[in-house]
């Protein structure tokens, strides 16, 4: 099987395997797990922020950035595609008590900033008080469309300006850094948090890392224990995580070389519009009346190729390290099958 489901899919590597055997571990809500803090503090320098935390899911870590940011009643500005709006299941405002105003996000993943400062509330008892911006890099509904340090920056102005806590949902930072060519660190100067996994295209099994100033984390630590994220000997976790940040990264070009070439090929049948694969992501409408996506998924499947159905008529296709040049011209095999016969 192809498995373009999601860059989620991804087994650890034989090097990780080999590193969660090996780990050295203790308590970690006791602060005693040695794996745990090494890897805390690569992921720290890796962003440029001064402390990290690992949590269980880029979920959780969003949560808890939100939580640590915002009071209960407290709205963040958000895009209208974001991760934290669409598939994290109203956790903002179901667990935090926080009020989600959605902004409607461009193609490329950002929010204008005339959208952003039209939005924000004056102080008036009517009002929820506006707290807190919420960026995505990769913005994975966007055709994992990486945002740019300037236009990063300019929310950081804008946010400090009004007084406001800026987060990014970096799940997929670190593609944004080697598409972009530039240091993780640049893509988040100045944000008050920023998360990232480590579990999608750098191929670890489990775990998220927040990271933020000292004092930050220490109370994302103390949020971490309320949700019941508190891990134990989680350094047979984490050394996955410390292989996946020091020899995973780069290879990630080879992703979005693959996405690219998969788009192209995609393209190049009928009856599909093709998304720019601006890194690992490909999104595909089918311009069929004849056939949804989740009937595209079926056939697919009996041709050894997974892809995720996104809407009705849109699929979703992300390429990884399991998935090399040949899969990508099986794919675009199956896709051509798929398209032309019943099953
Ligand atoms: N995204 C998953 C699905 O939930 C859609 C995927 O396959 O892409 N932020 C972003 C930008 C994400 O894409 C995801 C996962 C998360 C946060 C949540 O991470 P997890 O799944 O670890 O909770």
């Amino acid at each position: 099987m192809i498995d373009l489901r999601s860059d989620t899919m991804t087994h650890p590597t034989d090097a990780m395997r080999r590193a969660m055997a090996a780990a050295e571990v203790g308590d970690d809500v006791f602060g005693e797990d040695p794996t745990v803090k090494r890897l805390e503090a690569l992921a720290a320098e890796k962003v440029g922020q001064a402390a990290a935390l690992f949590v269980t899911s880029g979920t959780m870590a969003n949560l808890i950035c939100q939580m640590v940011h915002c009071r209960r009643g407290d709205e963040m500005l958000v895009g209208d595609q974001a991760h934290i709006f669409f598939y994290e299941q109203g956790g903002s405002a179901a667990i935090g008590g926080i009020h989600p105003r959605n902004l409607p996000n461009q193609p490329d993943g950002t929010i204008l900033l005339s959208n952003l400062e039209a939005a924000l509330r004056p102080d008036d008892v009517h009002f929820p008080r506006s707290r807190l911006i919420a960026l995505e890099n990769t913005h994975n509904r966007c055709s994992g469309a990486p945002l740019a340090p300037d236009y990063v920056n300019s929310v950081v102005s804008l946010a400090r300006r009004h007084n406001l806590k800026v987060h990014v949902d970096g799940a997929r930072i670190f593609n944004a850094s080697v598409a972009l060519e530039v240091a993780p660190s640049e893509l988040v100067t100045g944000v008050d948090s920023v998360s990232f996994c480590l579990s999608k295209g750098l191929a670890a099994p489990v775990g998220s890392l927040v990271c933020g100033s000292v004092d930050f984390i220490a109370e994302a630590r103390r949020v971490r224990k309320v949700l019941g994220g508190g891990m134990r000997q989680a350094g047979v976790l984490a050394a996955a995580g410390i292989v996946a940040l020091t020899g995973m990264v780069e290879r990630l070009a080879e992703d979005h070389h693959n996405a690219k070439a998969l788009a192209r090929g995609l393209a190049e049948l009928p009856g599909l519009e093709v998304s720019q694969a601006r890194t690992n992501i490909v999104y595909v409408r089918l311009a069929r009346s004849d056939m949804d996506a989740a009937e595209l998924v079926r056939r697919l499947r009996s041709r050894g190729g997974c892809v995720l159905a996104a809407a009705r008529d849109r699929i979703r296709a992300v390429t990884h390290y399991q998935i090399g040049a040949r899969d990508i011209a099986a794919a675009v095999n199956s896709f051509a099958g798929a398209l032309q016969g019943a099953d």
